[in-house]
Formats: structure tokens, C-alpha cells, sequence
């Protein structure tokens, strides 16, 4: 369904291996060697100089490399990050990835994609919001909210009263980005963003707990799946 929607906006599909080098999984996204996501608690090393994907832009990298602007590319799969597991976090989940790059693409043109995919993902016509936020492989980085579905932003348990919920980060792709690829960035501009795709499910269906989806109980499968 997620990607469905981006390929109805014109977005096309690409997918990279679960099992990554340092280069695309990091560096080429702007992630140095001293930054915190570099971590050993948070990635799995299974060789030198190789891990087990913590995010699918590890095919964007390539994509980028080997096309030129306008690019638009999604990318789903699973992704795998060595972290405690608990009613949010699972050692493996599964992404969408998304990345536009052209002449003249600003925020405002991210705003209303992604507006646009939230409405139609959650089928109502929900009001959203950016938020600063920081991922490294972009500047500025935003969260995406959405008013709260439960109470429509008058506050309650699900959004700690806030009125808001968290869907997705997103961001201008960083200068840095682009040259790592050979873009220039005084021509070309792009937007990025990245979802979980339990997350979403979670929030659609009121599932309150991640470790649902990795423990093979076809009560829970059932409801999604005609099987
Ligand atoms: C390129 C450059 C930039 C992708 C992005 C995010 C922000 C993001 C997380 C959301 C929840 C992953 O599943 S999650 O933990 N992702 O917040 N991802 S911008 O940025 C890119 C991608 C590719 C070349």
C-alpha cells in the first residue's frame, strides 16, 4: 500500500541488500566513522567492513549514482539494528525510504507529498505538521506529525496529550550527500524522508506492541492478510 501510493505520484521502486558495506549503508549518507549510529550496540558487523542494513537509503546511494535528476525512488525492505527489544523496538522491522532530486525541489514540495501520502495512507483528511528535527544524511531534518486520530488534537493518552502524533523523519538531502555522489548542490536540490512501516501499521490499527509482528501467532496475522 505505501508503496503503491509513491508509485501513483510518480516514484519509482528500488531495492538494495541486506547485507551492506560501511560505504552505502554510511558513509555515502553523510554518517562518519565517529558518529553515534556507527555504534556497535546499534549495528550488527558480520564481516569487516560489512553490516547488516539499519536502513533501506542504503540503495539510494547507488540509485543516485547511476542515474541523473529528476530522481525519485522509493525503497522497502527490512532493516536490522542491535537494540533491546521492547513494546517499540525490534532487532529487525521493516522501512520506506523515499528521495526526490531535481532542479528547484524545496520543503514546501516535501510538505504537500507527504501530506498528500499521510491522508491517504490513514484514508481521512488529517491536518499535519513539520517539526525541526536532525538525521545527519540531511539539512534541515524534520519530523512529520499528524494530529492524534483517537482525540483530533484535543489530547489524550495515545498522544501524551500533545494533540500530535510522530509518523515519519524527513529533510532536504545534505549538501554533502549529493557531492558523495558527484550531484552538484548549487544545481540540484532533493528531499528524503523514511518510515517504519510497523510504525504506520501500529498507528493505523491501534497495535500497541512491535514484537507482535516477529512472533508468527496467525490470530494476529489473520487480520491483515487473506489466508
Ligand atoms: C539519501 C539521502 C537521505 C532518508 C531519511 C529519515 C529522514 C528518517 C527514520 C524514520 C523512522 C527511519 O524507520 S525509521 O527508524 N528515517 O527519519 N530517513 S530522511 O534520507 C535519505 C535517504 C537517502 C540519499
Amino acid at each position: 500500500e505505501i508503496t503503491d501510493i509513491f508509485v501513483s505520484m510518480g516514484f519509482t521502486v528500488a531495492l538494495g541488500p541486506e547485507i551492506e558495506t560501511e560505504y552505502y549503508n554510511f558513509d555515502v549518507l553523510n554518517i562518519s566513522a565517529d558518529h553515534p549510529a556507527r555504534d556497535m550496540q546499534d549495528t550488527f558487523y558480520v564481516a569487516p567492513g560489512m553490516v547488516l542494513r539499519t536502513h533501506t537509503s542504503n540503495a539510494q546511494g547507488r540509485v543516485m549514482e547511476n542515474s541523473t535528476p529528476p530522481i525519485r525512488v522509493v525503497s522497502p525492505g527490512r532493516v536490522f539494528r542491535n537494540e533491546s527489544i521492547d513494546a517499540s523496538h525490534h532487532v529487525f522491522f521493516h522501512q520506506v525510504e523515499g528521495l526526490y532530486v531535481d532542479e528547484g525541489v524545496s520543503l514546501q514540495d516535501l510538505l504537500s507529498t507527504l501530506s498528500e501520502f499521510v491522508r491517504r495512507l490513514f484514508k481521512r483528511d488529517v491536518e499535519v505538521r513539520l517539526r525541526p528535527s536532525y538525521f545527519p544524511f540531511v539539512e534541515p531534518g524534520v519530523e512529520l506529525d499528524m494530529a492524534c486520530l483517537l482525540c483530533e488534537g484535543k489530547g489524550c493518552g495515545t498522544c501524551k496529550h500533545t494533540g500530535w502524533i510522530e509518523v515519519l523523519g524527513a529533510g532536504m538531502v545534505h549538501p554533502q550527500v549529493l557531492r558523495n555522489v558527484g550531484l552538484d548542490p548549487e544545481k540540484y536540490t532533493g528531499y528524503a524522508f523514511g518510515l517504519g512501516v510497523e510504525r504506520m501499521l501500529c498507528l493505523r490499527a491501534g497495535i500497541k506492541d512491535i514484537r507482535l509482528f516477529a512472533e508468527n501467532d496467525m490470530r494476529f496475522l489473520r487480520q491483515f492478510y487473506a489466508v
